[in-house]
């Protein structure tokens, strides 16, 4: 069995779900008391994919953090960022895009012009509150995310566990493969 250990960076605005959806992912709980996050924290979560056992650290970052201070140290040897907002506040959209900016910059940066397109995904959480009526009308998740040169669009909910196990299979199984491809075109 192969072993490997990658890094995921969740990052949004105050209240929109971060802590919850790692500890749902990670540790299966819910708490509906809302606590407010004053420092990054990780939990890991470990997964078998194709013969590999892969270590995910999965790093939850206060959405209160202020952009440009210390965040390229938390981004620093990150493989992908998840960006959530709340699906029921659309003005929180504004934020997870100006952290999907900041992760995407500071990583270029730090690469020093070496390809370093880690995959950043939109999740809109708290799916379960949504209706037809507060739902956010006429966004296209898809489309917007092409707009903005991200990779996937989700809608989950950290509540009721919906969409989470499935969206971090997928970003941990794109991750894994893009680093195949470096691995074989640099060969
Ligand atoms: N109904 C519902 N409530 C949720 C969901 N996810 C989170 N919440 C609630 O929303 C509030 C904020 O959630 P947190 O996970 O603490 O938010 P956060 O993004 O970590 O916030 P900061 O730590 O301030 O950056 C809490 O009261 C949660 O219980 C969800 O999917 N559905
Ligand atoms: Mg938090």
């Amino acid at each position: 069995m192969n072993e490997k250990s990658i890094k995921f960076v969740v990052l949004g605005d105050i209240g929109v779900g971060k802590t919850s959806i790692v500890r749902q992912y990670t540790l299966n709980v819910f708490e509906p008391e809302y606590c407010i996050s004053t420092e990054p924290l990780f939990e890991v979560k470990e997964l078998n994919i194709d013969n590999t056992a892969v270590s995910v650290q999965i790093w939850d970052i206060p959405g209160n953090e202020i952009f440009g201070s210390k965040t390229h140290i938390y981004y620093r040897y990150s493989h992908a960022a998840v960006l959530v907002f709340d699906l029921t506040r659309p003005e929180t959209l504004k934020r997870a895009v100006a952290w999907g900016q900041d992760f995407m910059e500071k990583m270029e940066l730090a690469s020093s012009g070496e390809d370093s397109s880690c995959p950043v995904i939109l999740c809109g959480n708290k799916l379960d509150l949504t209706s037809p009526q507060n739902k956010m009308k006429g966004f296209d998740g898809d489309q917007f995310c092409k707009e903005n040169n991200f990779t996937a669009y989700y809608e989950v909910s950290a509540r009721e566990n919906a969409n989470i196990i499935s969206t971090f299979r997928v970003l941990t199984e794109k991750v894994l493969k893009q680093e195949e491809e470096q691995k074989s075109s640099s060969k």
